[in-house]
């Protein structure tokens, strides 16, 4: 039974070893509103072709775990309205039963490490959240990232979560948590965490020499870059504070737990910034594909 369903030019760029950044889909499903996911969906792909990589949008599809999505699938997609969304516990359930869903970080490296991809871009991955002091809320992205061997490029995370106990949960599981470019943690909307970054990394040449590097430690598990969203594209923090408090309140109120919340709050504060958090959020999303298609290129011009 073959396991994977690549799309042609996905495995003919992983045939060629030439440079392929996978992307995640519960983004478009969980993470933004019909119609600007699938534009983004479609934008992203552009940007890492004409950055010179193959894109390998990741998700399955009545069962077939596929890498690499043609326009209509990714259409049909972006329209699905209760696509299932899938991490670590439940992908193997889904493809059993030959159901759909959408795949979230932590099965969108599962699914890139089987396919032989190196590099992952997304906008922003799961963390403890707020309170995982009382709910152990922590998302299972963490632990893939502790043992799963993709470099991968968000956004930092949002201020959804406690960014302190990630970065602290983050450090146990021994993750290295890589700021591009500059000394501080970036926040997904914001530039500026507030924190300093556990390590820093100002080329894409030396993110990919450090992958290899963890490789042959015979160290398991991944790299997260923390890649700062574009200076016009930022939402300031105190700009967002508030709205982030506001959508958590609401949340509370509505009783939303478990896998849910992400995606509660980010359509909340989609509400209250007026779609600006969209705008942003797509913004980011585009830079961390160019710089995953760089981390990819570079990877390509090492001895594997
Ligand atoms: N953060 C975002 N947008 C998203 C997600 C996170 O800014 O769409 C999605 C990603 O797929 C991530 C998942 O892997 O939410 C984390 O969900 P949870 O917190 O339930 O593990
Ligand atoms: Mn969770």
């Amino acid at each position: 039974m073959s396991l994977l369903h690549l799309s042609p030019d996905v495995a003919r760029a992983l045939k060629d070893r030439a440079p392929v950044v996978a992307l995640e889909s519960t983004i478009i499903t969980h993470g933004m509103p019909w119609p600007q996911n699938l534009e983004m969906a479609r934008s992203v792909e552009a940007a890492i072709r004409d950055a010179g990589a193959t894109p390998a949008t990741i998700a399955v599809l009545e069962g077939k775990l596929c890498v690499g999505l043609d326009d209509a699938q990714l259409e049909q997609l972006a329209q699905t309205k209760g696509a299932a969304k899938l991490s670590r516990a439940d992908m193997a359930v889904c493809m059993a039963r030959g159901g759909t869903g959408a795949t979230t970080v932590a099965a969108t490296m599962i699914a890139a490490r089987l396919a032989g991809i190196e590099v992952f871009a997304t906008g922003g991955i799961g963390g403890a959240h707020r309170g995982a002091e009382t709910s152990f809320d922590i998302s299972a992205d963490l632990q893939e990232l502790a043992q799963t061997p993709v470099t991968v490029v968000a956004a930092g995370a949002k201020a959804i979560l406690d960014l302190p106990k990630t970065l602290e949960v983050l450090e146990t599981l021994g993750v290295p948590v890589i700021a591009y470019g500059q000394a501080q943690l970036p926040a997904f909307w914001s530039r500026d965490a507030g924190l300093a970054a556990p390590l820093r990394a100002d080329t894409a040449a030396e993110i990919a020499r450090a992958q290899r590097m963890r490789a042959a430690l015979g160290l398991p598990g991944g790299q997260l870059v923390a890649n700062p969203i574009p200076v016009e594209a930022e939402i300031p923090r105190s700009e967002m504070d508030p709205i982030i408090a506001r959508a958590m309140a609401d949340a509370a109120t509505h009783r939303i737990t478990g896998k849910a919340v992400t995606p509660y709050l980010l359509q909340r504060i989609y509400e209250l910034t007026g779609g600006r958090s969209l705008e942003a959020n797509i913004a980011l999303v585009l830079n961390n594909a160019r710089l995953g298609a760089a981390i990819a290129r570079e990877l390509a011009s090492l001895p594997a």
